[in-house]
């Protein structure tokens, strides 16, 4: 395909979502049926986790939304009479697209390694396998993971199958993604979530979208934007790339662009920051603030400072002494470009701050995300409408999962709450491993076991090469999924491999059909009903999978997981009961369930409670690290090779969602037909002697454990970036990022920002 400056969403994305559904073979008249569908009694989308905007057509009407969608509902299938065609080791060879294209998975499997296949298994066997191998671990060496696709339903019977075993190990895709934007806001606002809800993006006047792409990652959030700014709000980003959506995006709902083919600039600065660099741009805004208010402007929102902060003084000394050309050499960004950041937002009456990975995935991840709530805190713009602080959050009900305890540390009440209504329950008190600890376990061989719900562990997580090999010497695997992947291909010595229905099925249960729940980025929860009837009748739901292997491994009697599934009523009214003086809002679960839209789960930062030790919101200085990735690099080579350093961020094309790769194209970037690619800006192709479409191989720079790693033949692409960055794909690139390398105290791989070399291939 030719090189195109089409604008992002708009026409191309109405074609690409229904493109996406002729190539998996779904006839149009299904695609009608379902978008007509009545949305309050629809599915949840089954892509990321923005809210619906009200009055939506359709369960959803983005276009990444649409492919997630087409891509389940796929009539293709993953079965036993495959399996039998293809050993594991062949399976291996395949491109990470190939294997999840195959299909639904539709029976249950059990790996031989006799003849290295997957082979079928009847579920009652299953069942009774996995309750025997689980019988024979010692529990705290066995891992229960969450992708956050799974339902509160489903979610909540996993935390408490693992607990009541004995296993507070309950590492969640959370701990890759927004774990350190949780522990910022908790440490600094007393609740790890947003405080901001829809409403507010319409009485915003000012909107920065910082380490974020919307248009290919919340396409609905971006349909927000681009209302916002037709409706005179300044939107703002931060970001390395000038990604397209910010400058030329056409909302596929709006009548006029999508005659024209015309798009609209949405963002009115994209600031260039270097990847990495935030922690020092944010610091630059503030300090910009304090010198203003120092010649008498009024910038601070000084009565809330008084009755709601502390730190002020602390944090202004720290902004006095930092030094602006150590600010201007960390972000990349001029004092000019700073200076006119700060003046922007400090116009504003109502600001709200929106970021994503580009964020999280570093070190300084909390100190960064707690400076950016910082600026929030000192203009008072947490709390009143239009305002708030916004991490973004990924997998569609990844918040609601960690809502439900599916999370390796919990508050002591939520235990007891459900010993107390379960009588006879005993659960686990211990603090449990997360994706980290469990990743490690796996190499170092203490863990046994590993069972998720949903996801990709060991492609999502760091070092995937190494875990993937821990993975085929541990003894049990079990993977309950819709499809095939990777990680599936490693299985334990005893592997089982559960096909479960997933958001767009029919869930029947004891005769009747049955809704689940979701809770998305800003805390609505709301009902989710599939429409599609099952591909086979092999394939059960999340929920029943959960609660028929806790029966066939507990036996206490204390938790009547039958009985709980034939109506997820009951286990809704045990969630209410269980999260009572845990998060507010459960009261009337199922009533409020009925709701059109469902219900909002009280916030109390969005209060102005600030419910941390100290009780209240806290301004937190946090100085420019010293000892950065990028320094202790370079450290380990001769200064002569110092300039060839850079700094690579692993992120997503517009034709994937996570490690699910629906094609081979990154329309917005222009790429077509590859995923090998490694970005770097026209500037640095040059002073790197390199040129466009050049094969080259890409040294991860060993940091602390002396390793170096490598992606061999990747083909250099030019793309507009902040000087001394690059980018790759993930999951392609994932075997760069190091197991060491992690966020501070939260352990969330630093996958943004990697540093590297290249070597031309010759
Ligand atoms: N269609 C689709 N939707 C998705 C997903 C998907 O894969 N596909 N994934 C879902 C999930 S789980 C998540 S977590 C989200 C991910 O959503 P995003 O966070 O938007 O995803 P990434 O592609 O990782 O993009 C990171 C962005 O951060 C920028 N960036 C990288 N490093 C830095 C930095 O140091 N500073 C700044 N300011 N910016 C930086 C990159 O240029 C890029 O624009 O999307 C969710 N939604
Ligand atoms: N290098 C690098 N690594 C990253 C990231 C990055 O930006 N760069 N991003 C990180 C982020 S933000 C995240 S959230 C993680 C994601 O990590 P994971 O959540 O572990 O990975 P996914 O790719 O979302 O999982 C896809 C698989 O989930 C299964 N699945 C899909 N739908 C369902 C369902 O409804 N039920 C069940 N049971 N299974 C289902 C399918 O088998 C599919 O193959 O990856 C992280 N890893
Ligand atoms: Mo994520």
């Amino acid at each position: 395909m030719a090189e195109t400056n089409q604008p992002a969403g708009g026409r191309g994305a109405v074609k690409a979502a229904f493109d996406a559904f002729s190539e998996q073979g779904i006839p149009l008249k299904v695609v009608r049926s379902f978008l007509k569908a009545n949305k309050p009694e629809g599915f949840d989308c089954p892509g990321c986790a923005f809210p619906d905007r009200p009055g939506s057509f359709g369960p959803d009407s983005c276009e990444q939304g649409q492919k997630a969608i087409a891509w389940e509902m796929t009539p293709r299938k993953a079965d036993a009479a495959f399996f039998a065609q293809h050993t594991l080791t062949e399976l291996r060879q395949w491109r990470e697209r190939d294997i999840e294209a195959v299909g639904r998975l539709t029976e249950p499997l059990r790996y031989n390694a006799q003849t290295d296949r997957y082979e079928p298994i009847a579920w009652v066997d299953a069942l009774q396998l996995a309750a025997t191998e689980l019988r024979a671990l010692e529990p705290t060496r066995v891992s229960f993971y969450t992708s956050g696709r799974a339902s509160n339903e489903a979610a909540f019977l996993w935390q408490l199958l693992a607990r009541a075993y004995g296993s507070a190990n309950l590492p969640d895709s959370s701990n890759l993604c927004h774990e350190p934007s949780g522990l910022a806001l908790k440490e600094q606002i007393g609740v790890g979530k947003g405080t901001a809800q829809l409403s507010d993006f319409e009485l915003a006047d000012c909107i920065l979208v910082v380490g974020q792409n919307p248009a290919t990652n919340h396409p609905r959030l971006m349909g927000t934007l681009h209302a916002a700014s037709k409706r005179g709000a300044t939107v703002l980003a931060m970001n390395p790339l000038v990604e397209r959506g910010f400058v030329n995006f056409a909302d596929p709902k709006d009548v006029g662009e999508m005659l024209t083919n015309t798009g609209h600039r949405v963002a009115k600065t994209v600031y260039t920051v270097k990847v990495g660099g935030d922690l020092a741009a944010l610091k630059g805004v503030a300090k910009r603030w304090v010198e203003l208010e120092a010649q008498g402007q009024s910038i601070f929102d000084l009565a809330f400072i008084r009755e709601h902060c502390e730190g002020f003084e602390a944090l202004l000394a720290d902004l006095r002494g930092e030094d602006w050309q150590r600010i201007e050499a960390d972000s990349g960004l001029s004092r000019e470009a700073l200076h006119q950041l700060a003046d922007e937002l400090a116009r504003s009456r109502a600001t709200l701050i929106t970021w994503c990975m580009g964020l999280t995935h570093h070190e300084d991840a909390v100190a960064t995300i707690q400076t950016l709530v910082n600026l929030q805190l000192l203009r008072g713009m947490i709390g009143k409408p239009g305002t708030g602080v916004v991490p973004v959050r990924g997998h569609s009900n990844v918040q609601g999962d960690r809502t439900m305890g599916c999370t390796f540390a919990v508050p002591e009440r939520w235990i007891a709450n459900q010993e107390a209504t379960l009588p006879g329950l005993r659960l686990t008190r211990e603090r449990g491993l997360d994706a980290l600890g469990t990743a490690q376990g796996l190499l170092d061989g203490s863990l046994q076991g590993l069972l998720s719900l949903g996801g990709n562990f060991a492609v999502a997580g760091a070092d995937a090469p190494a875990v993937l090999a821990a993975l085929s010497r541990t003894p049990f695997t079990l993977h309950i999924a819709t499809k095939p992947n990777r990680t599936h291909l490693h299985p334990g010595r005893t592997g089982l491999l559960l096909p479960c229905l997933a958001r767009t099925d029919i869930d029947r249960q004891d005769g009747h059909e049955q809704r689940v729940s979701v809770e998305d980025s800003m805390s609505m929860v709301h009902a989710s009903k599939g429409m599609q009837t099952p591909l086979s009748n092999e394939m059960r739901s999340e929920p029943a999978i959960v609660a028929q292997l806790g029966h066939a491994l507990l036996h206490d009697g204390s938790v009547p997981w039958l009985h709980l599934i034939q109506d997820y009523d009951r286990i809704r009214a045990l969630i209410e009961r269980c999260q009572q003086g845990v998060f507010e809002g459960f009261e009337n679960f199922n009533a409020k369930l009925q709701q059109p839209g469902g219900f909002w789960l009280p916030n109390a930062a969005a209060r102005r409670e600030w419910r941390n030790a100290g009780g209240r919101a806290k301004l937190m200085p946090h100085a420019l690290p010293t000892e950065g990735v990028l320094a202790r690099a370079k450290a380990g080579l001769p200064a002569s090779e110092h300039a060839r350093v850079l700094s690579l961020m692993t992120v997503r094309s517009h034709d994937q969602f996570n490690t699910t790769v629906y094609g081979q194209d990154d329309r917005y970037r222009n790429v077509f037909g590859t995923r090998e690619v490694v970005f770097l800006s026209p500037a640095e192709i040059t002073r790197l002697g390199l040129h466009e479409g050049q094969k080259v191989d890409v040294e991860g720079l060993a940091i602390d454990d002396g390793q170096t790693r490598w992606l061999r033949g990747f083909e250099v692409r030019k793309l507009e970036m902040a000087p001394g960055c690059a980018a790759a794909y993930f999951p392609e690139a994932t075997p760069l990022v190091p197991t060491g390398l992690v966020a501070k105290g939260a352990r969330t791989p630093a996958a943004k920002a990697l540093p590297v070399r290249l070597h031309p291939v010759v």
